[in-house]
């Protein structure tokens, strides 16, 4: 490791002194005038796991569905996953270091995580559409090259496209082809074998109107139309070319807002979509006749899905397991529906799609989604195998077509992370095959009305929480405060976490309403509910519905 040069070229991307940052749920994620540092030194920390791993590591700049003057970074681990722990406190130290020490805790990672500094390096970048993304990801090759590591600049791609690049990779191609070409290829032949034999053709069925968040989504959505024009006819709204990333648009806000997106047009009825801004999630909507907005969010994409799934596994007559793996932020009507109709086993895991994608790999089929919209399905080897090795020895017609149908739909999911492009694909041949409108989709099962806040305290860490974020330790007092809140509503149910990504505490409230459905959910949550919690949360009561 040359030492000196490393200084040098830091002095370059000088640490603004003072500061502190932590790799959180998703990386470093702050206003991007921060974060020049952050990028070089995690173009260094990339090199050192790509050394310690043997594989080539991806390094995404993007803050998703943050505004568009805060940017990010996180990076990626050989099978496409979210970095290890260790190697995120590795990522804080670092990042933190002041210059003068920097290089020294360089050298203190690499020999704590055994390092084979002589090993080659080989990363992969690529970034969003963000104004401030090009220089950054300049920054990240800038360490890279500084520590002699190899790399590949795949420019703006979505952030799950990276994932999936370094998934292929590091699996000598058997995943795909790690080209934005392989991953179009791959997506779309899957997506033209499942619906090719539908029998509906109708326009309803067939079109889809997509928020693309003036983001990523936009333009690679745009490269990948012409491969599935034949079985879908997309038409994109807020793809950057006037509106702001993420402003009054996209995943989050139709979620968080439970709102139309500014920016598109939409007639009762007709299917819509939102991604966000690294097309990372997707949440589907619609407005009824009366003009209601209905959000179908992750929650029932999960639950169209696995009943997809599961009704292919018993027409094919394998046993193989299904589970099924939500967030506490899940609708109760979702986890409700999932076990008692559907008979499958579900599971909540905390926050953050690391912990839902570690849950699913327990699975031969694993499904997991945050209601936010960010999820996939994970096939295990063996499944995958079996499905494959079915779609060779069925004699009989029915279950040999399921079977193929199965092996389609594995290779349609990105495997490595949740991505809107390919959900989006899996949602509409699902919908196709089963003939289904979006409002029958929505009628599944009918959402419990919630709210979601956050509050802006001093220290969020002053609550702690345990049972995958369900409930509160510390401070004393705070889980029993919300147990007698709680007991007074029907079905109801709320959790306060300190948040992974900012310096807020988030409360979240669900519960039934018989008198009027939105009325009685703003009386819950407005004057009783959210603001006693919150009022435990910052030592004074005070009302935060206005
Ligand atoms: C990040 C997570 C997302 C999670 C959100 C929660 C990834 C790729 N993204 O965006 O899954 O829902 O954080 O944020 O893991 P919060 O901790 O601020 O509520
Ligand atoms: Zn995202």
């Amino acid at each position: 490791m040359d030492l000196d040069a490393i200084t040098e070229y830091s002095a370059l991307h000088p640490k603004p002194s003072g500061l502190i940052l932590q790799y959180g749920t998703a990386g470093f994620r702050t206003k991007a005038e921060h974060l020049d540092h952050v990028m070089f030194r995690m173009g260094l920390l990339a090199v050192l796991r790509s050394k310690q791993t043997k594989s080539t590591i991806g390094v995404m700049v993007t803050a998703s569905h943050n505004p568009e003057e805060d940017n990010g970074v996180k990076l990626v681990d050989p099978l496409g996953e979210m970095l290890a722990p260790s190697w995120e406190e590795h990522a804080t130290c670092l990042a933190n270091a002041e210059e003068q020490d920097m290089p020294r805790v360089l050298m203190d990672i690499s020999v704590k995580a055994a390092v084979n500094l002589q090993q080659d390096a080989f990363i992969v970048i690529g970034r969003d559409t963000r104004p401030t993304s090009e220089k950054l990801s300049q920054s990240v090759i800038d360490g890279v090259t500084v520590l002699e590591g190899q790399f590949h600049d795949y420019g703006l791609v979505t952030t799950p496209q990276l994932h999936y690049m370094v998934y292929c990779r590091n699996t000598s191609g058997q995943y795909g082809e790690a080209t934005l070409e392989g991953y179009y290829q791959k997506l779309s032949k899957a997506f033209m074998e499942l619906t090719k034999q539908t029998l509906c053709s109708e326009d309803e069925y067939r079109s889809l109107k997509v928020d693309c968040a003036n983001g990523i989504g936009a333009l690679k959505l745009k490269e990948m139309e012409h491969y599935v024009s034949q079985g879908l006819s997309v038409q994109l709204f807020n793809d950057g070319t006037k509106g702001k990333l993420n402003h009054l648009c996209g995943a989050d806000f139709v979620k968080s807002h439970q709102k139309p997106p500014q920016g598109m047009e939409m007639k009762s009825n007709e299917k819509c979509c939102s991604f966000d801004g690294d097309a990372d999630r997707i949440v589907y909507h619609y407005l009824d006749v009366d003009g209601h907005f209905h959000l179908i969010d992750g929650d029932k994409i999960a639950t169209l899905i696995s009943s997809f799934l599961k009704e292919l596994l018993l027409e094919i007559g394998e046993s193989l397991n299904i589970g099924v793996v939500q967030t506490a932020y899940a609708n109760g009507s979702s986890t409700r529906y999932l076990e008692e109709v559907m008979k499958v086993p579900v599971y909540c895991t905390k926050t953050g799609v690391k912990h839902l994608h570690h849950k699913a790999q327990e699975f031969d089929i694993g499904v997991y989604f945050e209601a936010n919209g960010h999820g996939t399905v994970l096939f295990s080897k063996a499944a995958e195998t079996k499905i494959r090795q079915l779609t060779k020895e069925l004699e009989d017609e029915k279950r040999k077509a399921a079977a193929k149908m199965l092996e389609n739909v594995i290779d349609l999911f990105n495997q490595a992370a949740g991505d809107a492009i390919s959900d989006m694909l899996v949602i509409e041949a699902i919908l196709t095959l089963k003939d289904l409108t979006i409002q029958q989709w929505d009628a599944l099962y009918m959402d419990l009305p919630n709210r979601q806040l956050k509050v802006k305290v001093a220290d969020r860490q002053v609550i702690s929480t345990t049972d995958a974020e369900r409930q509160v330790v510390t401070p004393p007092g705070l889980q029993e405060a919300i147990n007698d809140l709680v007991k007074k509503y029907k079905l109801s149910r709320a959790f306060v976490r300190p948040s992974g990504t900012e310096d807020v505490v988030r409360v979240y409230a669900e519960a039934d309403s018989q008198v009027s459905w939105d009325g009685s959910i703003e009386r819950i949550c407005g004057e009783s509910l959210i603001p006693w919690v919150v009022g435990v949360v910052v030592g004074e009561k005070r009302k935060l519905f206005q």
